[in-house]
């Protein structure tokens, strides 16, 4: 596991500095956007001039405190600071191509893939969140509210499916209890992170569960192509969960969801119950977490779907999972 533990050098540069990017993966999930908002409150609170640059953010995460930091424009230069947060990889950064024009660069993360990237690195593979993280780094430094602890719980809830996966621990629970502490609603924003979808979403969902087979007798697929996109009318941030309900199906020991992107992309999302997911993603350039990854692949839906499921069976034939 990479394990990057610049704590107090971030905090001395968040001292010692004004202006601040924060930016995130591509198609920011609620820990994303959560991580980024929360962090975003907490420098701004602290006097700080503060960005939020992340794409594509559901609408669902839009209008909550902190989403009025989003700005679709990158402030670079000799006295600006970028943190990236819950990317793994800079070739996931959102604003990748931007990564060199900043004063310096901090990476906060809790992907046990992550590759350290940044002139500063605090990566915390043992929590659920990348909010955690952050609140790790903010807490007893700069002040955290209502508005920014409900940011940070959205992320909580929305990595671990309202505290329902395996990577809920004790200290995740601990986490949540703290920031509720300041006054934050925790039932407001699970409400809006996890029981709130778009007809589109709906649609989408249908049509992916519609597509499911079982394949080894403990590997549930299914995909989406660019016309059931255009069907449906869902974007990809509109698929969380599906991989995650797959796996509830009947005897999975794992779950593949593949979506078709443009350029020729499939996009695999892994989740598991034992296995470790995350190496079979790494052999497609891919990561995350031991029990939910992620990997883009380029090729034909079908083709992808067939040599990734040799792949994942022979990882669950050799560890006996299967
Ligand atoms: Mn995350």
């Amino acid at each position: 596991m990479n394990s990057y533990k610049d704590l107090n050098k971030i905090r001395d540069v968040i001292n010692d500095n004004a202006s601040f990017v924060i930016s995130s993966h591509i198609n920011p999930d609620g820990d994303a956007v959560g991580a980024s908002l929360g962090l975003g409150l907490a420098l701004q609170a602290a006097g700080k001039d503060v960005k939020v640059v992340i794409n594509g953010v559901a609408a669902k995460f839009m209008g909550i405190a902190g989403s009025e930091l989003i700005s679709g424009e990158v402030d670079s230069g000799d006295d600006v600071i970028l943190i990236c947060l819950d990317c793994a990889t800079l070739e996931r950064l959102y604003i990748k191509e931007r990564f060199n024009d900043f004063k310096t660069t901090i990476n906060i993360d809790h992907h046990i893939t992550n590759t350290g990237y940044s002139a500063y690195n605090y990566v915390d593979g043992q929590v659920a969140s990348a909010c955690e993280v952050v609140f790790e780094l903010v807490g007893g430094f700069l002040p955290i509210d209502k508005n920014i602890a409900e940011a940070l719980l959205l992320g909580i809830l929305s990595d671990t499916g309202g505290f329902s996966h395996s990577n809920t621990k004790v200290a995740t629970l601990k986490n949540a209890a703290r920031l509720m502490d300041t006054g934050a609603d925790i039932t407001k924003m699970k409400k809006r992170v996890l029981n709130n979808r778009t007809m589109s979403e709906a649609k989408a969902f249908g049509l992916a569960l519609n597509n499911m087979k079982q394949e080894h007798g403990c590997i549930n697929i299914s995909y989406l192509t660019k016309d059931d996109f255009e069907t449906t009318g869902a974007v990809y941030s509109d698929l969380d969960g599906i991989a995650e309900y797959m796996l509830e199906v009947s005897g999975a020991m794992v779950s593949l969801f593949f979506t078709e992107r443009d350029g020729g992309i499939i996009k695999v999302n892994f989740r598991s119950m034992k296995a470790n997911v995350s190496e079979v993603a790494a052999l497609y350039g891919g990561g995350g977490h031991i029990n939910a990854a992620g990997a883009n692949i380029e090729g034909n839906v079908f083709e992808v779907m067939d040599n990734v499921v040799g792949k994942v069976w022979e990882v669950l034939r050799n560890e006996k999972i299967c």
